[in-house]
């Protein structure tokens, strides 16, 4: 009878153990999940996009790298902009050159924040013609254009919208922050012996 009933109490136990290996598998996945999207027209914008990436690993942020064009890929684009908030993205960086109509187009198709990296890419005019099209947009479709090639604010600017719901985050901008003011100070030790 004891042997049962300890046998039953061990076969609880177990249970109740698996039950938080599934919860902290869960909470795991969830942890690993993409929060940013960055999205490119095409491959040869990834030499700059890549820095977005950077800052989003210096940083910790979970993010994908896509390439998914508004003018090539078009069917792609709807799908992608339609289900990024469902699958848990919370701001898209969506960089393109030439006439860059991907950010914007992204940005007409989801309620998330859309940053836009204007490419000076070999076709474009110097890459004026990218940043127009993506900063110009029309009332009531914002999308927050960066300067040209500017794919590494893109990336501290999505932490800086993610930060606004992390504690942690946002001490880490903050200590980031602080260590480039001590740059420059460092700058200006160097000067004063060049002096
Ligand atoms: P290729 O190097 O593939 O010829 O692309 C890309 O972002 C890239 O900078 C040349 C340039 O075309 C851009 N592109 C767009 C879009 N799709 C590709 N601007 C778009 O849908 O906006």
């Amino acid at each position: 009878m004891v042997i049962t009933q300890k046998s039953t109490k061990k076969t609880t136990n177990e249970k109740k153990t698996s039950t938080l290996n599934l919860i902290d598998e869960k909470k795991q996945q969830q942890a690993s999940l993409p929060v940013v999207s960055i999205i490119m027209g095409s491959d040869s914008d990834l030499d700059i996009m890549r820095e977005a990436s950077q800052i989003l690993n210096d940083f910790d942020v979970q993010h994908e790298i896509k390439i998914i064009s508004a003018h090539r890929t078009p069917a792609l684009m709807y799908d992608f902009a339609q289900n990024a908030g469902v699958r848990g993205i919370k701001v898209i960086i969506a960089g393109a050159g030439g006439s860059a109509h991907l950010p914007g187009m992204v940005a007409s198709l989801t309620p998330l924040p859309v940053i836009g990296v204007p490419i000076r890419s070999l076709s474009s005019i110097n890459g004026m013609d990218s940043l127009l099209s993506i900063v110009q947009m029309p009332p009531g479709v914002p999308v927050a254009t960066m300067a040209i090639n500017g794919a590494k604010n893109a990336g501290i600017f999505a932490c800086s919208i993610l930060a606004t719901n992390s504690k942690e985050l946002s001490l880490k901008i903050i200590h980031y922050k602080k260590q480039m003011g001590e740059n420059v100070m460092l700058k200006n030790e160097k000067l004063k012996d060049a002096q």
